[in-house]
Formats: C-alpha cells, structure tokens, sequence
C-alpha cells in the first residue's frame, strides 16, 4: 500500500488493515470478440461504451498498448477509418488524426479499410481490410480519453516580449492563450514543462484606463439593463472602486477591492443550500479565492442575486448589513478580443510554481508564451441546417457539438458575433426514432434547452440564441442560419 505521511512512498502492510483506499475507472475495454471493424463499431456503440477507442497522444496509446497485450488476435481494431470518399484518414469520434504510430510502409489510401494496433512488438498501426475479424478496444463515456477540447494549448519555450509573442501566435495559431476556468489553468500548469518559471498569456491593457464590469463567474454575462445600483452609485467614491457590494435592501454600491468585508460565496451542486455567507473579513481577491476553493464562486450575476435564499438572507436587521459580491471591473481584454471575465491573479503573466497566479509584468520584457488552436469557427454564412451541415463536412470538420458547461460557455462567446438571431448547431431530431442526437454521434447528455424546449417534432434541428442567456432551442430546418463548424 502507499502512504501518504511519508511522500506517497510505498510500504508492506497487513492486508486485512481497515484504511482508506484510491479507486480508479478504466477508460477502455478490451473486447476479446473476433468481429469485423463495422460490428466492432456497432457493438461498442451499442454497449454502453462509447465508441471504438480514438488514440490522440502517447499517453492515450501507453494505455491502450497495455490493454492489446491480452488479445487472442494478432491485431485489434482501432476506431480509425479510411473516408474513401474524401480520401482522408480520420477518427470516428471525429477527432483529427494528430498523434501517429503507424508502420513506416505508409499507409495505401484504399476503400474498405481501417486501422488496428499490433497486439505485440511495438504496437504500431497498420491498415487492415475492413472484413477481417479480430479483438477490438471500446472507450467509455468521453470520446477521446486524456484530453478532449474545443481549444489546444501550445507552450513555446522560444521567449518574445507580448507584442512578439501575439503576433507569432496569430500566425501559427490562433491567438495567445485565453482563460475560461480553473480547468483551463490547470491545463496551463501541465503544459509548462520542466524548469519554466512563467510565460505570456493573451490578457492586455491597452484601453487607457476604460473600464468594464464583470462578473467573477465563469459563464455569468454582466448585463447593463439589469444592474441595481443605489442612488449616485457607481461613484469610485474616494479613489478608484472596482468590487461590487450589495446591500441587505439588494441594492448595489462600489467599493475599494482592498476593504475587507464579509462575503457571498455561490454553490451550484448543493441543491438544500445555494448560498453561503461567510462572516469573516476578506479582501475581494481573497473572498474569491475562498469561494472557488470551498464553493463554486463569488455570488454572481441577478439570477442568483434575486434568489428567494438571498432574499431572504437579506433583511434590515438581518446577519449583515453589506456583503461583497462576485461584481468586479477591470480595463482587462483577451487578445482574441472574447469576454471571458475569468481572473486568477493580476494581469498578463502566468507564474507557474505560484499556482500559476498572474502578475503584470513590462510587455517589453522576453518570456516563453503560450498560444491556442480555436477548434470551432462560426461561419457568418445563412444556410439551411442541412446545407450548414455539408458545408461543415466539406470545409472543415463537422457541425459543432456540445457536450458540457465548458463546451457551451466557448460556443457562446462565438456566437455573439453572428449575424442571424440563432446559430445552427450539430443537434438534430430523428423523428423516426424519437429522440434528439449530435450528428457526431454523441448522446445529448448535457442540455441547454429554453423554457418549454424542445417538442417533439419532425424536421427540427436544434439551434443556440445569439444573445441572452445563449440557450437552445428547436427550429424547423428549412430556416436559415449561421452555423458552428468544428475544425
Ligand atoms: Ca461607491
């Protein structure tokens, strides 16, 4: 067993000890079935698997190398398929073919065939007919099984003041890195390989002073119309005020970041207590902190403000009189000009052994950098579902998918940029069957329907708002919209 007093070093103990224990989830599962490629893809699809197994990177392939070794076949389906149409390689979870392992032959580009892994020696891929009948790996729930993204980091260690750094990732990439989430930041971390202190990331002040309001939420827009500020409020009453408070009457003021104060912490999976007020003095930076550590986050946005619970909390005489809430403004902006109000620290630069807390830094200073590939790509174009639908698989990957909070609050931000009131996305009705689908073949696990969404109902597709609340709804498909392309 392993200790954890003793740095996670392992020791010898009596097996029949009663101790806390460490369980893990297989991602993949050999199936030691002899099928063709086709019913191998039928099966793991139909099994409450997920697909036949895509492989992205090495450390996908180290796990799925250790699984093939117990085939009873010399090779093994992998889910890779040859498009004989479109004459491309390619995954079927619709992942692009990034990591190879293949055998120096190359690879003939033939009908019928598809990719399997070598059970032993190197466990490299070869392409095999499709007919042939072997042992094949099933992945379970995610389709690709380390990482799977809307967005790709890239680390470069090559070091260039901001400006440099910028302009050589819009030319190899997308942008400079933006950052949503936690998540992401611990996907930087990872990234930041060996001795490397900090790097650049795509957050600059170049709006001399301009300031706008956030909400420290992920995902929550600040929406002017809904504010409820006190009389003469906002003020910078005294000097720069930045956080916001609110009241026990629910109106709200501006306040200096640096005044500690009790605060609102918000928790959106504790179903019997939603908020939580927390007595002890912070500053807003601290508060924060201690809310995405033990909550979700800072109170944020009027939804959550007018909830019954806050309402309720919130009365003359009551356990506060002011409280500081997840409402900030900064002069802030993400290189790829999103809006995304996700803060962890000041400014500009990513200090990695900190947590990876940012600090502002000299933009003329030479640092490594870390740009983004953009995965998706709104085209301003107004098509027919079914015509946004070719128009993807022709030009690009496929109509979007989306299968998490993350994937939705990347795809909002697209498309406020779209010049039709909805955007087409790869959701689809089959009124046969009954049921909604993702053309990619996910199932509609995570949803983000309206109100009253969606009917059923025959030719109907389903398409994202492009303002509000960004949520879905059902449109008959002869109508026409800009669309969501994966790349
Ligand atoms: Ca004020």
């Amino acid at each position: 067993m392993t200790g954890f007093n003793d740095g996670g070093r392992w020791r010898n103990e009596n097996c029949d000890q009663r101790k806390p224990f460490i369980c893990y989830d297989d991602k993949v599962i050999l199936v030691k079935e002899n099928k063709t490629w086709k019913d191998a893809l039928t099966y793991c699809r139909g099994h409450h698997h997920h697909d036949l197994v895509t492989i992205t990177n090495m450390d996908d392939q180290k796990l799925v190398q250790e699984k093939v070794k117990e085939a009873s076949t010399p090779f093994i389906w992998l889910g890779l398929r040859f498009h004989c149409f479109r004459n491309i390689w390619f995954w079927v979870c619709k992942e692009k073919i990034s990591y190879q392992n293949s055998t120096s032959a190359g690879w003939m580009n033939d009908c019928n065939i598809s990719g399997a892994m070598q059970a032993g020696g190197e466990h490299r891929w070869f392409q095999r007919n499709d007919t042939e009948e072997l042992n094949f790996i099933c992945s379970k729930g995610q389709c690709c099984l380390i990482v799977c993204q809307l967005y790709q980091y890239h680390y470069v260690k090559e070091e260039k003041n901001w400006t440099e750094a910028q302009q050589y990732c819009r030319e190899k990439h997308t942008d400079l890195v933006t950052v949503t989430n936690m998540k992401d930041m611990k996907r930087l971390i990872n990234i930041s390989a060996g001795d490397q202190r900090e790097a650049w990331i795509g957050l600059y002040d170049q709006t001399h002073g301009t300031r706008t309001w956030y909400w420290s939420q992920p995902g929550v827009e600040f929406d002017e119309s809904e504010t409820n500020w006190n009389t003469n409020e906002p003020n910078d009453y005294g000097g720069m005020q930045n956080c916001g408070i609110l009241w026990n009457n629910l109106k709200w003021d501006d306040k200096s970041c640096n005044i500690p104060s009790k605060f609102l912490c918000y928790n959106e999976s504790n179903s019997f207590q939603k908020f939580h007020l927390i007595q002890e003095n912070k500053k807003w930076i601290e508060a924060q902190s201690y809310c995405r550590e033990k909550h979700t986050d800072l109170i944020s946005g009027t939804k959550q403000l007018q909830d019954e619970e806050v309402k309720n909390e919130s009365s003359p005489g009551g356990r506060y009189t002011a409280v500081l809430m997840g409402l900030f403004r900064d002069t802030w902006r993400w290189s790829d000009g999103s809006s995304f109000s996700f803060r962890h620290g000041q400014c500009a630069l990513t200090v990695f052994d900190d947590g990876g807390r940012w600090k502002n830094e000299n933009c003329g200073e030479r640092k490594p950098f870390i740009c983004y590939d953009d995965k998706v790509i709104l085209i301003k174009e107004n098509k027919t579902w079914e015509d946004a639908l070719y128009y993807c698989r022709d030009h690009h990957d496929d109509l979007v998918t989306i299968t998490n909070m993350d994937d939705q609050r990347w795809i909002q931000e697209k498309v406020k940029e779209a010049s039709t009131d909805y955007v087409w996305m790869g959701l689809r009705y089959a009124c046969t069957l009954d049921f909604w689908f993702w053309v990619s073949n996910e199932v509609v696990r995570y949803k983000n329907w309206a109100k009253g969404e969606p009917m059923d109902d025959c030719d109907m597709s389903g398409a994202m708002e492009t303002g509000g609340e960004h949520q879905w709804r059902k449109k008959k498909d002869t109508e026409k919209f800009n669309f969501i392309c994966f790349k």
